[in-house]
């Protein structure tokens, strides 16, 4: 399933109702729609989103059909993981879309039911029920499935505009876990941030000298699994002297981090709730005027 455009069959299947319903709510104006060239209907999952929330709609039943009932927990995690573990991108984002407009936020999606699965999916690949292959399946499928789920994350009405200034979003030197910087990006994209993401194994050097080029609002920066804690220490540094120059912020987070004694300036944050609610007071107000990255 396409995320960001669905048709009207496919909206009737995710709210569980018929898809002459979906059409009576479009033509009264109740959920936004667009027509094609042919005269179709078709609706961004945002205006799905906001509906449902409008209506406090609680969506029930097949959902779409197969999924499990409850939006998170660990059948939640359970389905994720076989549909990753097939490689079915599509299944991961309908699944993902359909939790979503259960309710959940996508950053707490990504909490609670995308990271337990690779969580869980490392924990049999430890103990040798799968093999490496497939757990490179599994994350790679679901990198995927992270840059097609920004739709779920935007607010409804206007297309996004990048309006807030660049974060910068990298993991640390050596570190090739960059997932967490992935859903990180893709949920800073859908608040109004120009993205640019270095991600895996990102020098100390060229990140802090990207960070002041860009005049970046906002600099997260990700470690799991830190092969020399001491470097990683340096890296942190680093980027906190850059923005005592140049400004901004730096968030960090990741396991690795958490060993890591950190600067004033800079920030471990837990998970993705609260990277989204600390990043609310980083950046420009909405509507500010946009500047691009200098080169
Ligand atoms: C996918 C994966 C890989 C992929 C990474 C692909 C990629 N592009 O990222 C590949 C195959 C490359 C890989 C390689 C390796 N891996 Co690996 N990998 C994993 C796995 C299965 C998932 C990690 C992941 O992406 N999780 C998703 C993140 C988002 O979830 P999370 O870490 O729980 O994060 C939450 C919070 O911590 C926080 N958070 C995390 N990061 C960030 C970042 C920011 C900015 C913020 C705000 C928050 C935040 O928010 C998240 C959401 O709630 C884990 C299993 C596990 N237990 O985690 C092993 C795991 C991390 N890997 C492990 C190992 C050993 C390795 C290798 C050494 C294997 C090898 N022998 O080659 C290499 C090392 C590579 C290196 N030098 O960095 C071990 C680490 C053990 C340890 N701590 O010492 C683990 C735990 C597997 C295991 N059970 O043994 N790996």
């Amino acid at each position: 399933m396409q995320t960001d455009v669905l048709s009207t069959r496919q909206v009737a299947q995710l709210l569980g109702v018929g898809e002459a319903t979906v059409k009576r709510w479009a033509d009264a104006g109740e959920i936004d729609c667009f027509r094609t060239p042919g005269g179709h209907r078709k609706f961004r999952l945002r205006d799905v989103t906001a509906f449902v929330h409008k209506r406090r709609y609680q969506a029930s039943g097949p959902l779409p059909s197969s999924l499990p009932e409850a939006a998170r927990g660990p059948a939640a995690i359970a389905h994720l993981q076989k549909s990753a573990l097939a490689g079915d991108i599509d299944a991961c984002v309908a699944q993902l879309a359909a939790m979503r407009l259960r309710g959940p936020a996508l950053e707490e999606l990504f909490d609670d039911v995308v990271s337990p699965a690779l969580f869980a999916i490392g924990a049999r690949w430890e103990k040798g029920e799968i093999s490496v292959a497939e757990e490179h399946v599994v994350s790679q499928t679901l990198i995927d499935v992270i840059a097609r789920a920004q739709p779920l994350a935007e607010p409804p009405g206007e297309p996004v505009r990048p309006d807030r200034g660049v974060a910068v979003i990298a993991a640390v030197a050596g570190e090739l876990h960059d997932i967490g910087a992935r859903m990180a990006g893709c949920l800073l994209r859908a608040r109004g941030f120009e993205v640019l993401a270095p991600l895996a194994q990102t020098p100390a050097r060229d990140l802090a000298e990207l960070m002041q080029r860009s005049r970046a609002a906002l600099t997260v920066i990700t470690s799991t699994m830190p092969a020399d804690t001491a470097a990683v220490a340096e890296q942190v540094a680093l980027c906190a002297s850059a923005v005592r120059h140049a400004g901004g912020r730096v968030l960090v987070g990741g396991d690795g981090m958490r060993k890591v004694k950190l600067p004033a300036e800079v920030k471990l944050v837990a998970n993705m709730r609260e990277l989204m609610a600390e990043s609310e007071t980083a950046g420009r107000k909405r509507g500010a005027a946009r500047t691009s990255p200098r080169t």
